[in-house]
């Protein structure tokens, strides 16, 4: 009986394009579908691609596979995939390997490399980037789970990635959760990324007074420099877009309420129980929340604002690409933090700048930009923070006066810019002398008799301000 090298389960368009792309490059594989229709239907239409193996039942599909089994589930994340894992499982030997290549929460993912290693098997949570597209054409990679695991699936995970320059955009990334950790991060810088050009696009239009199709213009421009990437490259197309129905921009047509999935709240969240501040997706976050609180936004649409009027600045686009650069620096930074702090609270040891090189291609946050982050890990593999590499320092220094100029216009006019303005707030309090927080730490003595810390002596200190106002030492 014909073998297969590797089997998916879950034919939505993730893991049909995923299994028609391992088919592709000459991996025989086996496909499964809880219901077989999907499974019916991905041999029908493509089965010419190359060696499908449909199974309808899970002990077949497993049967299929040639041994270790790599075995790699695409389903809904959450209750689904650990419903398909309890029926898998049983079906498995110790040294076989699941992937889960569903967008699972790293924690959920931890728990059950525990439970399934207990059983011998390798639990192998794998962040996936590109969307449908990706999945068929080569997606960016990032698999955890164990070193030995990455051995037997690395290969074939890295022949169907997308490639920069020759190099595939998948690497391991880390043991257990480190996958999913590494793919929820890449989601909030998205975010975040995805923020600033909107941003950008509200000041030109309302700060400038540009139109949708010049804003196309500007940012087919942008896309020639250093901001070159898939989000600068797809926001001209869908800024140059017309509706068919009305003739009008596509952009006036569309509801303005963002929806979100998950990720990148979960990026948020995670930030602030690793105590890291990550200003730029929180702000993403937000807004797309504040987007969508129509009752609110109703509520609220008569309150007084300036007038707006613009700037009339003929560089204003030129100090918009600035803040937007610097805000992205920012915004990277921040996730990467985040990266090295996860990394270090679980013990992943997590190669910062492989990172960087893995989402070159394939991921939605894919750019140019990203050799710059590779390049400065590898100056300075240790870094606390990509800000102060050679090439991001200068960079923001010559950003920063058309950035403080951007973000007070926004002020000013009253067109709201909270990613822009949390990243210079982000870059001034981490260059500033000194931080208020000193003064908050006397209102948390006051209140609370919290204690502080000097800065001319060691100790940890309490005033008695209900008392004499004397120091003492606690
Ligand atoms: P969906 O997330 O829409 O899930 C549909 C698949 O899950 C179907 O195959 C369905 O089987 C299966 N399924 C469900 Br729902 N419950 C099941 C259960 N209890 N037992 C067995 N199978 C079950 O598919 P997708 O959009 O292809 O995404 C797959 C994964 O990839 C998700 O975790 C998603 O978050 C992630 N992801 C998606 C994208 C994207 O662009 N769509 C990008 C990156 C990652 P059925 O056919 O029998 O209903």
């Amino acid at each position: 009986m014909e073998t297969a090298r590797i089997g998916v389960t879950g034919l939505a368009v993730m893991g049909r394009n995923l299994a028609r792309n391992l088919a592709r490059h000459g991996h025989p594989v086996a496909v499964h579908n809880r219901t077989a229709a999907r499974t019916k239907a991905l041999v029908e239409e493509f089965g010419d691609e190359g060696t499908f193996l449909p199974a309808d039942t899970p002990e077949r599909f497993v049967a299929s596979l040639e041994r270790p089994r790599r075995l790699v589930i695409m389903v809904k994340a959450g209750a689904p995939t650990d419903a398909v894992i309890d029926e898998f499982a049983p079906l498995l030997e110790p040294g076989d390997m699941i992937v889960d290549g569903g967008n699972a929460h790293f924690a959920d993912t931890r728990r059950r490399e525990a439970a399934l290693r207990e059983r011998g098997i390798h639990f192998v949570g794998t962040g996936i980037s590109g969307g449908e597209e990706g999945a068929l054409h080569g997606p960016s990679i990032m698999p955890g789970g164990s070193a030995e695991s990455y051995e037997a699936l690395g290969p074939l995970l890295e022949d169907i990635a997308a490639k920069v320059d020759g190099t595939p955009c998948c690497t391991h990334v880390g043991p257990d959760g480190a996958g999913h950790f590494v793919k929820m991060v890449h989601n909030g810088i998205e975010y975040s990324d995805m923020q600033l050009i909107a941003e950008s696009y509200d000041l030109l239009r309302h700060a400038a007074g540009f139109a949708p199709a010049e804003i196309a213009e500007v940012f087919r421009t942008w896309n020639t420099g250093r901001l070159e990437s898939y989000l600068i490259e797809i926001t001209a197309e869908v800024l140059a877009h017309t509706d068919a129905a009305t003739g009008k921009p596509f952009v006036d047509v569309v509801l303005d309420q963002a929806e979100q999935k998950g990720t990148g709240r979960w990026t948020v969240q995670t930030a602030l129980d690793l105590g890291v501040p990550v200003g730029g997706i929180a702000e993403a976050v937000f807004a797309r929340s504040v987007s969508g609180h129509a009752d609110l936004r109703e509520a609220s649409r008569d309150l007084p604002g300036p007038a707006r009027g613009t700037v009339g600045d003929a560089g204003f686009a030129d100090k918009v690409e600035k803040a937007l650069y610097a805000s992205k620096i920012v915004a990277y930074a921040q996730g990467f933090h985040e990266i090295q702090a996860g990394s270090a609270e679980y013990g992943w040891n997590i190669d910062s700048g492989a990172m960087a090189t893995i989402w070159r291609g394939g991921c939605i946050i894919r750019a140019r930009f990203l050799d710059r982050i590779r390049a400065a890990y590898e100056a300075d593999p240790s870094t606390p923070t990509l800000l102060t590499d050679d090439h991001f320092a200068e960079a923001l220094g010559d950003a920063q006066d058309a950035w403080r100029d951007v973000v007070a216009t926004a002020a000013r006019i009253g067109v709201p810019a909270p990613g822009f303005a949390t990243a210079l707030a982000y870059y001034d309090s981490l260059r500033a002398d000194r931080l208020p927080a000193a003064l908050t730490q006397g209102q948390r003595d006051f209140f609370g008799a919290h204690t502080y810390r000097r800065v001319d002596r060691d100790g940890s200190f309490h005033t008695l301000w209900g008392g004499d106002r004397t120091e003492v030492t606690s």
